[in-house]
């Protein structure tokens, strides 16, 4: 029912504009893609926004059709968002968006905001993409081999190429479909999963030697210095979390970021027990249990402590309920 509503209401408009996320990963290009392929088909004008670049691990795909520029977003009838948690992550949309009227959030994540005027939400998918291919599905555009890559992406990434403990038989069961409809997987794994820059490669050294040990979290703090020194992005960063998370004897991991003059990102990843969409709430973020990311203000000392303390708590209730 909710995606034929969906699906009338992209109809029933000639001007749509897509939003994703800041930081945008492969659900959220998987996941825009298919819905600007959906509007196109259906013969709308269609823009697509993301207040950020795309990371550079993304480039072997094609997202010519991505904008950034500041736009009056009045002149669109429809907007959507994708794979957006929070309001904040959209960026300089973000007031905008609230203020239109005719507004639809696409999305898979579990502590969010409800920020559209409907809200199409399903938090039992590991990907946003899963979502958007049931949307697809419904509205007859054909699957050709680019938009199955592009949802196989999304997929991919989210459930870290199957791995990650949101990864249900759903999601293998739309993968298998993709696979079918010849979605270029060895690519996307390629690029993905395997490959590596030679600066990550390097980076990934220097933050080993970085790493904090307080009970079951590991962290590491970049400041803005040091991506200075070692003259390198967010991007070189890469999954680093990821990595964290599986070392030995951790529970939450973080990573904490200085993205501007005392304003971290914070990436949180965390061990099934431990659920920390609920610490990244705290820190004005969001997102899935064990996958989470959120931001603080301060002075570093006081907002490692603050974040510290966070963790510590939602250990003590993972190790309570276990
Ligand atoms: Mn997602």
């Amino acid at each position: 029912m909710k995606i034929k509503l969906l699906l009338k209401k992209i109809k029933q408009s000639k001007n749509v504009a897509v939003f994703g996320h800041q930081s945008p990963d492969g659900d959220c290009l998987g996941s825009i893609s298919a819905i600007y392929f959906l509007c196109k088909n259906f013969n709308k004008n269609v823009d697509v926004f993301i207040d950020d670049l795309i990371p550079q691990k993304y480039n072997f795909l094609n997202f010519d059709f991505l904008k950034n520029d500041d736009v009056e977003l009045n002149k669109y009838d429809l907007l959507i968002s994708v794979d957006v948690a929070s309001l904040k992550l959209l960026g300089k949309y973000g007031n905008d968006f609230v203020k239109h009227s005719n507004t639809i959030v696409i999305d898979h994540h579990l502590n969010r905001d409800l920020f559209g005027k409907i809200n199409f939400i399903d938090c039992t998918k590991a990907s946003n993409c899963e979502i958007v291919y049931n949307v697809i599905k419904k509205s007859k555009l054909k699957i050709d081999s680019n938009l199955a890559t592009l949802l196989y992406l999304g997929i991919a990434d989210d459930t870290g190429c199957f791995v990650h403990d949101n990864t249900e038989y759903y999601s293998h069961l739309i993968a298998s479909e993709l696979f079918k409809l010849c979605a270029n997987y060895k690519l996307v794994n390629y690029n993905i999963f395997k490959l590596t820059t030679q600066k990550t490669f390097d980076i990934t050294n220097k933050l080993n030697s970085e790493i904090k040990t307080i009970e079951g979290i590991k962290y590491i703090i970049i400041t803005a210095d040091f991506m200075k020194k070692n003259n390198c992005t967010k991007h070189d960063i890469g999954d680093y979390v990821n990595k964290l998370v599986n070392l030995e004897h951790t529970k939450i991991a973080f990573v904490m970021t200085e993205k501007q003059k005392s304003v971290f990102s914070i990436s949180f990843r965390s061990l099934i027990n431990y659920d920390v969409s609920k610490v990244a709430k705290i820190f004005k973020g969001g997102g899935h249990k064990q996958a989470s990311g959120g931001e603080i203000k301060g002075k570093l000392e006081e907002c490692e402590k603050l974040v510290v303390a966070e963790c510590l708590k939602a250990i003590k209730l993972g190790d309570s309920n276990v």
